[in-house]
């Protein structure tokens, strides 16, 4: 049985060729693995769908490319007729919006899920309801009624899932990406993962470094750089320590260089002296505002104080930090964005460079449930326009969240921080120019009409 794996994205989506979702590698792994399936593509275009023709298509789909996900799977059936299986954060968030063009869709973590459809499919050759509503973490669509069974229960052991499988991805350059852990125990307001993932959950410092040592092994020549993209890498301080003796005395930390998330309020001398002996040479925090009411608004538990502070220690540790920040919060007045405002003028020097995003309600966050209740967002928004942009602000997509200032004015705010944003950012910027002469996109979302 061939299976075809795609995340729902435009080709022309800015970063595509610079990343590859590690979501899909993890499912195929699996598969391999539980299914005995070898035929499995992970594809980057729909066009490469369409030329393996495949048996079974799964497609992966944040909230900003569900609309996308919808026109992939239409195609897909258009063009090939054959099942669909939706699955990711967006539908895991919301699965109110299942959309029917799918056959299936898989809420939550995937792996068994997607296991036990592929292993339906393969033996009766199609997807009968009675059999599907035995299968927990599913949606589908059985006479005219959406049926959801009930919630697959995350795994406790996340080292029983073999590591994402790289050989199926186009990797191009020395840039690769691991994910350690699932889950964070913070309650940001804006942030989505926590729905997704109750509670946080790591693999063990052994798999860790095994995985790291496969990928050494699969791309001697083509390994330099190691992103960590888990949502808070320093949560397990017992396991980053037995990571970094082995980063020292394997001497790994003079091949490749690090990059990762952490908390401001978890930075002290001693994770900032592991995280520099591991070689990372940049982390990337949330400090998303200089004013301490809306941090607490956002239920951040670290203080600009915190911020400044780690912005203080990482650079003593020869560490550069990229800092994000939100401009846009319902309580947020004139004085609290003048406040982030400054916090970024006073201490830009101890930046690597800096991110600033219009706060977004993404779906599975706190911000969604209240922008819903307010009638800002609903089940049938265009959902590109949840693209969180700053440099391509268009408000007339935007969905404004301010209550303390005026829509007007807030733009102008904008303005303000796009202008510090290309003051300081200078290499970003230059980047951003080469990526649009090599015909990159950036703005708003949405599927790619046929002759574009
Ligand atoms: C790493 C990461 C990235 C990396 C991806 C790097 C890479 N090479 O993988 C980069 C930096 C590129 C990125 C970019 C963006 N990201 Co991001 N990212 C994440 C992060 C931190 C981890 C994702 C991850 O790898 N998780 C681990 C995997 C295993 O979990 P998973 O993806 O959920 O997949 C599991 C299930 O969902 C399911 N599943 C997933 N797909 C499928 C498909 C099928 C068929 C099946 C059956 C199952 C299934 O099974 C998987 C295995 O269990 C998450 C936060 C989080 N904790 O999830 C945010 C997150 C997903 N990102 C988010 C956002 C908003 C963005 C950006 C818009 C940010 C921006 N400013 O541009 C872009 C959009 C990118 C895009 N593809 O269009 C949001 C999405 C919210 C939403 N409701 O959609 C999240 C949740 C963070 C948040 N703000 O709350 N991101
Ligand atoms: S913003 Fe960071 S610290 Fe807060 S919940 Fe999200 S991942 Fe955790």
């Amino acid at each position: 049985m061939r299976i075809a794996l795609i995340e729902a994205c435009n080709p022309d989506w800015q970063f595509k060729r610079f990343s590859y979702p590690l979501q899909l590698g993890y499912l195929a792994s699996y598969l391999k693995k539980n299914n005995k399936i070898e035929d499995i593509i992970i594809a980057e275009e729909l066009e490469e769908v369409f030329a393996a023709k495949p048996e079974l298509v799964g497609i992966s789909s944040y909230s900003l490319n569900y609309d996308i996900a919808v026109d992939f799977a239409c195609r897909i059936k258009e063009k090939l007729g054959i099942p669909v299986i939706l699955g990711g954060c967006h539908i895991s968030a919301l699965p109110e919006t299942f959309d029917p063009i799918f056959d299936v869709a898989v809420t939550g973590e995937g792996e068994e899920t997607f296991s036990q459809l592929v292993k339906l499919w393969t033996e009766n050759g199609k997807f009968e309801p009675a059999e599907m509503e035995k299968i927990n973490g599913i949606i589908f669509f059985d006479k005219g009624n959406t049926v959801r069974t009930a919630p697959r229960e995350t795994t406790r052991q996340l080292d029983r899932y073999p590591p994402p499988d790289r050989t199926l991805y186009k990797i191009r350059t020395g840039s690769h990406y691991i994910s350690t852990s699932r889950g964070c125990p913070f309650h940001c307001l804006f942030c989505a993962p926590r729905l997704m993932w109750k509670n946080s959950r790591f693999f063990s410092a052994r798999y860790v470094m095994n995985e790291i040592l496969g990928i050494i092994q699969q791309f001697p020549d083509k390994f330099t750089h190691l992103s960590v993209v888990d949502d808070l890498f320093i949560a397990n301080k017992a396991r980053l320590k037995t990571l970094r003796d082995w980063f020292v005395s394997s001497r790994l930390n003079e091949l490749i260089i690090l990059q990762g998330n952490v908390r401001a309020d978890m930075i002290d001398d001693e994770m900032a002296s592991m995280l520099a002996d591991m070689n990372f040479k940049t982390v990337n925090f949330g400090a998303e505002s200089g004013s301490e009411k809306i941090l607490k608004y956002y239920n951040k538990k670290a203080t600009a104080q915190d911020n400044k502070k780690a912005l203080e220690i990482l650079s003593k540790h020869g560490i550069l930090s990229i800092p994000s920040f939100i401009i846009g919060a319902p309580e947020e007045t004139e004085e609290d964005l003048d406040a982030t405002y400054n916090f970024i003028e006073e201490n830009h020097d101890k930046m690597a460079g800096f991110e600033i995003f219009p706060l977004i309600p993404m779906p599975g966050s706190q911000m969604w449930e209240y922008a819903k209740n307010k009638g800002i967002v609903d089940n049938n928004i265009h959902w590109g326009r949840l693209e969180p942009l700053l440099l391509d602000f268009d408000p007339d997509s935007y969905f404004f969240l301010t209550e303390k200032i005026s829509r007007d004015k807030f733009t102008e705010y904008v303005a303000k921080f796009q202008e510090l944003y290309k003051k300081y950012n200078t290499g970003a910027m230059q980047f951003r120019e080469m990526l649009i002469k090599q015909g990159a996109k950036f703005g708003i979302r949405k599927p790619k009409q046929s002759g574009e």
